[in-house]
């Protein structure tokens, strides 16, 4: 009967003592799972300079790609990046399908409805853009070009009725472009870096027909609104490293700026 006992005892003691490890090295799993959490981010995939495939390393690559990776380095915290267009990364991110988004985006109140943006990285407007000898007048019953959900788009719409003119809507930046050069849409609508950096580079032989560019604000890094307010904060801590010490000022003079 004793030996029973004990015997009951000595199990009863390895199951406690099983059960406390396992506790602890749940803990542990769970812990790790916070530092190892790995963000899912999504972005535009051809807006050079800020995002755009590299032909040769067939990876993506610009301003964002590597600002990313800076602050990432910077507050220690993994990623995943996704490079599926500037609408898709804003469903992504409304739908919770993504953590965040990192794509050349205007700061603005409308936008500020739906998402909490990080501080300003960089700023631009948008311009008119159209082929060489167009003039401004030459919109008037003509269809121009933007690309779904920009800035350049709620600014083509704000002024086509002043120009006269009807919109065209395209899922990228590089359709939009095409659509103008082949004399399917007179103009496109276009933030000023970006269509400036296509005509240096020979990829587009556009004009820009704007005196300047229109509601110049900061681009930044979004989350939706109320969700993500930790990644926020982490992003937010490493810009402002990637500020002071410089990295940020070599990231923008890599692309040219
Ligand atoms: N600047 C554009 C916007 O905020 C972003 C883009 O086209 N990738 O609407």
């Amino acid at each position: 009967m004793k030996k029973v006992l004990a015997l009951i005892l000595a199990v009863a003691m390895i199951a406690s003592v099983a059960v406390l490890a396992g506790c602890s090295g749940d803990k542990k799993d769970g812990d790790k799972k916070d530092s190892e959490k790995t963000y899912i981010i999504y972005s535009d995939n051809a807006f050079a300079p800020f995002e755009y495939l590299d032909t040769k390393s067939n990876e993506y690559v610009g301003v964002d790609m590597d600002i990313m990776a800076a602050i990432a380095d910077d507050q220690g915290f993994k990623y995943e990046m996704h490079n599926e267009g500037f609408d898709a990364a804003m469903g992504a991110v409304q739908s919770g399908q993504a953590d965040a988004m990192i794509a050349g985006m205007t700061i603005n109140d409308d936008r500020k409805k739906t998402f909490d943006f990080s501080e300003p990285y960089f700023d631009d407007g948008q311009v008119i853009v159209a082929k060489d000898g167009t003039k401004i007048e030459d919109l008037k019953g003509k269809t121009v070009a933007v690309k779904n959900g920009t800035a350049g788009k709620d600014y083509a719409e704000s002024v086509k009725d002043e120009y006269g003119f009807t919109i065209n809507y395209y899922k990228g930046s590089p359709e939009m472009y095409q659509a103008v050069s082949t004399g399917v849409d007179v103009a496109c609508f276009e933030d000023f870096s970006v269509i400036g950096y296509a005509i240096k580079t020979g990829e587009v032989d556009l004009k820009i027909l704007s005196d300047e560019p229109m509601n110049v604000k900061g681009y930044g890094f979004a989350v939706k609104k109320g969700e993500n307010a930790e990644l926020l904060e982490k992003f937010n801590a490493g810009l402002k490293n990637i500020k002071e010490n410089g990295k940020l000022k070599e990231i923008l003079a890599k692309y040219g700026y």
